[in-house]
């Protein structure tokens, strides 16, 4: 299999998550942003990454039916939860699985934004000197004008993080998972989706049960830790 990504991208990591928990052998192609859409969007009409390419480097006799080209991260998941079903990222309870699936699209549509704002406000402030360098601040500023990211915007992603985190601490600080009583879909995307807040000092202060979990769950998912952990 072949994912193209960006190395940076929360939503990529999200689906390397995926395939490491399941132990499927893959390949990784990191592609600039910009020029990605020239080979993106012919394959699926969308622009986004995450991108499976399920039988790229496969044998001939693997082609089927099935997509040749599957985009968006949780249709991903749903593709590796068929090809391979276990071990299992989806849950046996039907009420808990439409649970844990809720829970992953609000988390892709509603938090993986948030902290995509309040991650660029800082490293185009505070936390510049990550990465000072002038390809770095291009991209930032590229990406900050691509969604909008200014003052105000942030500060509403501030506030529906907050939000987030009090209801996500709640479940995870009650119970081990977000949802039933076994690793889902939701810890992989909450754990995923959060993940570039490790490298604001303020988070990690406010929230260390966060980045011990975001931790468990890449060891478990055999995926190297995220920058800041
Ligand atoms: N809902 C999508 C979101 C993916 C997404 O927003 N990807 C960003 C990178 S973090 C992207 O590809 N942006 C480039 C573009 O929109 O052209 C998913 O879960 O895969």
């Amino acid at each position: 299999m072949l994912l193209l990504q960006f190395s940076t991208s929360h939503y990529c990591r999200k689906a390397r998550l995926a395939l490491g928990y399941k132990q499927i052998n893959y390949h990784c192609q990191n592609l600039t942003p910009g020029l990605h859409i020239l080979k993106v969007k012919p394959l699926t009409g969308l622009t986004t990454l995450p991108l499976l390419l399920p039988w790229e480097g496969e044998q001939a006799s693997s082609l089927t039916s099935w997509p040749k080209a599957i985009a968006d991260s949780t249709a991903i998941i749903k593709f590796l939860e068929a090809y391979q079903p276990e071990p299992s990222l989806y849950l046996p309870n039907p009420d808990q699985q439409a649970e844990a699936l809720m829970l992953e699209d609000w988390l892709d549509e509603s938090i993986g934004t948030a902290t995509r704002f309040v991650y660029y406000q800082f490293r185009a402030r505070e936390g510049k000197s990550i990465d000072p360098s002038l390809s770095s601040q291009i991209v930032i500023q590229v990406v900050r004008r691509q969604y909008g990211i200014d003052d105000a915007t942030v500060d509403l992603a501030t506030k529906r993080l907050a939000n987030a985190l009090a209801e996500l601490g709640r479940r995870w600080q009650k119970r081990d998972y977000l949802v039933g009583d076994r690793f889902s879909v939701a810890d992989l995307t909450a754990a995923a989706l959060l993940s570039p807040l490790a490298l604001i000092p303020e988070y990690r202060q406010q929230y260390p049960w966060l980045f011990t979990k975001i931790t468990e769950i890449h060891q478990l998912c055999r995926e190297p830790l995220p920058p800041g952990l």
